[in-house]
């Protein structure tokens, strides 16, 4: 029996998801602990792509339970929607279990999330305009709506009412648009919780069933390390704990219990959304890493930002979250470039920085962190597909090499590309 996590060690998009689908192959078990409809998470299986934004990514495998835990925040819209488009390619979802704890996203908070980063224009956060942050904030104020609340009538006039009288005076008194209609709200819900009753259930009791039963459990991290709420570039990060501390708060899985927490990171790193990044490449070489690695949003197809790795901002998401390995992917996309960068360590007035420091997260501070390069030779090989680290070649293995050396942490998979079966496992 064994539990273990699976965090994004960068800004997101890193591969978890084909990392995740990879392990659920050994696992009983997947957890969704936080964040919501924002992720995308893509999975390739033989000819056929699946991109998942809720439902945890084992639900591809007949025999694994998926859980989406109370630290996620559950669009029902969304939910329904990807479940439809998983049952006409003929998924079922006898498996999927939805916490009852789990608070969900209103029509009110896609709205207001809109509304928020358009008022802020320059400043806004670069939102997947999923409604995530004001839902946790209806979570935190105490007014939110859980996935309970949607079982009997009674329960959700309760809760609804009050929650979109709330949302209805920002919106029409701060924004000066028009209010939401309480009624259409009430019948989505009612049909959402007809249509996943059975479904929603008490996720910490069933979590500890498994457990008793020596379940493989994983749990599946969304977003990355440098957006986590707390530990993240704020307040350019998401409003959750996508770390794996979050795997206590987001699933009620308390931390003795887990064994083994990895770190998915590309061998660069991006980033969509606002906020500091420096080691982003503006110019040519941005461009080839965008187009050769496929860097476009799974949820709002937004290209996203390319830079060289950074070791700083590793370190310190290896450092807070725990991490017990990385898993390296994408390396393969780095194949036929001359020369290629890893940043080592940041410096500011003369001062070096070995992690990613607290003072990054405001604009105009980030632009004075200069990124400290190592240069190492690049490879002309195609390394797409490989399974076997000796075949790789040396200044890929001398790449994988400074990394573990770099962040004192070893390199336990090597992702060569997007199918399953592409990927080295150095255990
Ligand atoms: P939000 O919507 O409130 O969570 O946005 C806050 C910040 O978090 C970033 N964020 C993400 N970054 C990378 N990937 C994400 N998921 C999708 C994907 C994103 C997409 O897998 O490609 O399709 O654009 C994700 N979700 C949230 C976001 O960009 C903000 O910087
Ligand atoms: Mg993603």
């Amino acid at each position: 029996m064994s539990s273990r996590v699976i965090v994004g060690a960068q800004w997101g998009d890193e591969g978890k998801g084909k990392i995740t689908d990879w392990l659920a192959q050994s696992s009983d078990v997947i957890v969704r602990y936080a964040g919501g409809s924002n992720a995308g998470h893509t999975v390739v299986v033989g000819d056929e792509k699946y991109e998942l934004h809720l439902i945890p990514s084992g639900i591809i495998h007949e025999e694994t339970e998926c859980i989406i835990g109370s630290g996620v925040v559950v669009d029902p819209a969304v939910l329904m929607e990807e479940m439809d488009k998983l049952i006409d390619r003929g998924i079922d979802f006898d498996n999927l279990y939805i916490s009852k704890r789990a608070h969900l996203v209103l029509p009110g908070h896609r709205r207001l999330d809109n509304l928020e980063e358009d008022r802020k224009g320059e400043d806004k956060i670069g939102t997947t305009g999923r409604g995530i942050g004001p839902a946790y904030a209806d979570k935190v104020g105490r007014r939110g709506l859980r996935a309970i609340d949607v079982l009997s009538e009674a329960r959700l006039e309760e809760r609804l009412k009050p929650l979109v009288n709330y949302h209805n005076r920002l919106l029409v008194d701060i924004y000066e648009e028009t209010p939401l209609d309480y009624e259409e709200v009430k019948e989505e819900l009612l049909r959402f919780g007809r249509r996943l009753e059975s479904r929603i259930i008490d996720a910490v009791i069933k979590l500890e069933n498994l457990r008793r039963q020596d379940s493989e459990i994983l749990f599946e991290g969304a977003q990355g390390a440098l957006l986590d709420l707390d530990f993240g570039t704020y307040p350019y990060v998401t409003s959750s704990n996508p770390g794996s501390g979050g795997v206590s708060t987001g699933a009620g899985f308390g931390p003795t219990r887990l064994d083994e927490v990895l770190g998915v990171c590309k061998a660069y790193i991006t980033r969509v959304g606002e906020g500091p990044m420096p080691t982003e490449l503006e110019g040519e070489m941005g461009e080839t890493l965008r187009q050769k690695g496929g860097e476009f949003g799974v949820t709002t197809g937004r290209p996203r930002r390319c830079g060289w790795l950074d070791l700083p901002a590793l370190r310190h998401a290896v450092n807070f979250n725990g991490l017990t390995s990385l898993v390296l992917s994408k390396i393969d996309v780095l194949s036929g470039l001359d020369e290629i960068k890893v940043c080592t360590s940041y410096r500011k007035n003369g001062e070096l920085y070995e992690f990613m420091p607290a003072e990054i997260s405001a604009k105009v501070s980030s632009s004075n962190f200069t990124p400290e390069y190592e240069t190492l030779s690049g490879w002309d090989e195609d390394i797409e597909g490989c399974q076997n680290y000796s075949k790789l070649p040396d200044s890929a293995q001398r790449l994988v090499e400074l990394i573990e050396k770099e962040t004192q942490t070893p390199i336990s998979l090597i992702s060569t590309g997007p199918e399953r079966e592409a990927i080295i496992d150095r255990a």
